[in-house]
């Protein structure tokens, strides 16, 4: 039976990858980091069958001490500050985990068990100001904020491990995935949350930024066998993950709203506070190399991955006894 190690594994896409792998076998290990009301909501339905440990990508000891004792084949760093906003109100703290987290995590498998597989979480975000649309694996770098220049540095020490000390190191650079488990902050779940609690009388606006922002949307299931597929491959490299189409803000709005008979104009008001300070270009990757050496492919289209948003809020709603 493999073993792997998942740090983040209580965020999204750490919940998606567990199901993953425990549905291929594997024993799955997730590091935690200790607060004081441990609620691991994304992991209810598999608390039975993973072991938590506790750590964190600040801490290097506690790293090393893991990766000694569980000796794991493969290592998923997941972990991250990975609000983009946040990353200027906290853009050391976000560069500590995001960036050095991932030098630290590097270095415990180097020292202790240098056999082990490891992903890393790279992000559309190191494009930023795009050189090139769409974006590949040879796209030049242009993050825009302190959190895209973090995740830079945790892709270029991942391709030096692997150069350097022979890791067996990828990194993913994936865009936008989604799903009913992404977190209430970021733009898609807040707009499904939203048209679920005005359709149920529980609100009567919802509050956004710019609704002309664009993104590559996919569906998180899709993309964590995407990870997976990168640590069966016989040789490590990098690889963008997307879906290759962009959507606006404001599409999202329209058909969140629309799958729930609203329209979206009625209730989505634009607030300032919500602009971001730099935004990014086009981001739209060209999926390429992970389709033709992972024979990866996206199975959920752009549609029915908002209506499993808006279908599972309306649920999570009215299972709280809100009609
Ligand atoms: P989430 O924000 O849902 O999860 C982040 C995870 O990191 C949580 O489990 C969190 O733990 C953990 N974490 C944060 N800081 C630390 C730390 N110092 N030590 C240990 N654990 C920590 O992110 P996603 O699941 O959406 O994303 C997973 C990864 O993929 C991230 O690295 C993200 O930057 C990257 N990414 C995500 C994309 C997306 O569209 N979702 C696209 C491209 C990249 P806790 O629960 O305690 O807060
Ligand atoms: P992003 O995701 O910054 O791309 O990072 P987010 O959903 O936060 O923003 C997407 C776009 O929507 C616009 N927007 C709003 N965003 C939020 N959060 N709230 C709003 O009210 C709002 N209104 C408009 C934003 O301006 C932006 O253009 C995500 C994270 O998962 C990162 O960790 C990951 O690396 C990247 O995706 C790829």
């Amino acid at each position: 039976m493999p073993t792997a190690l998942i740090t983040g594994i209580t965020g999204q896409d750490g919940s998606y990858l567990a199901d993953l792998l425990l549905s291929k076998g594997y024993r799955v290990v997730g590091l935690v980091r200790r607060s004081s009301t441990m609620v691991f909501g994304r992991l209810a339905h598999i608390q039975d069958e993973i072991e938590l440990v506790q750590g964190d990508l600040h801490d290097q000891g506690s790293l090393v001490s893991i990766v000694e004792r569980y000796r794991p084949d493969e290592v998923y760093n997941l972990a991250a500050q990975s609000f983009v906003p946040m990353s200027w109100n906290q853009p050391v703290l976000t560069g500590d985990a995001t960036a050095l987290g991932v030098a630290r995590l590097l270095e415990a498998i180097r020292l202790v068990h240098p056999e082990a597989h490891f992903y890393q979480a790279s992000s559309s975000e190191i494009f930023g100001k795009a050189r090139e649309v769409p974006q590949n694996e040879e796209t030049p770098f242009y993050p825009r904020t302190p959190y895209g220049v973090a995740k830079v540095f945790g892709h270029w020490i991942t391709v030096n491990y692997r150069e350097k000390h022979g890791t067996f190191a990828c990194s993913g650079i994936l865009y936008n995935h989604e799903s009913p488990r992404r977190g209430l902050e970021f733009v898609t779940r807040k707009i499904t949350h939203g048209a679920a609690r005005i359709k149920l009388g529980l609100a009567d606006e919802l509050r956004l930024g710019n609704l002309e922002s664009r993104r590559d949307w996919g569906f998180a299931g899709d993309y964590v066998r995407a990870m997976w597929l990168m640590l069966q491959h016989d040789e490590a490299d990098d690889y963008v993950v997307c879906r290759g189409e962009t959507h606006s803000v404001r599409d999202f709005c329209d058909a969140a709203f629309g799958h729930v008979g609203l329209d979206y104009g009625d209730y989505v008001v634009q607030d300032p506070r919500f602009y971001r300070p730099a935004e990014v270009d086009l981001l739209v990757g060209d999926p390429q190399r992970a389709r033709d050496k992972l024979g990866w492919t996206p199975k959920v289209s752009f549609e029915e991955l908002v209506q499993m948003m808006v279908e599972r809020d309306l649920e999570i709603l009215r299972s709280k006894g809100i009609p």
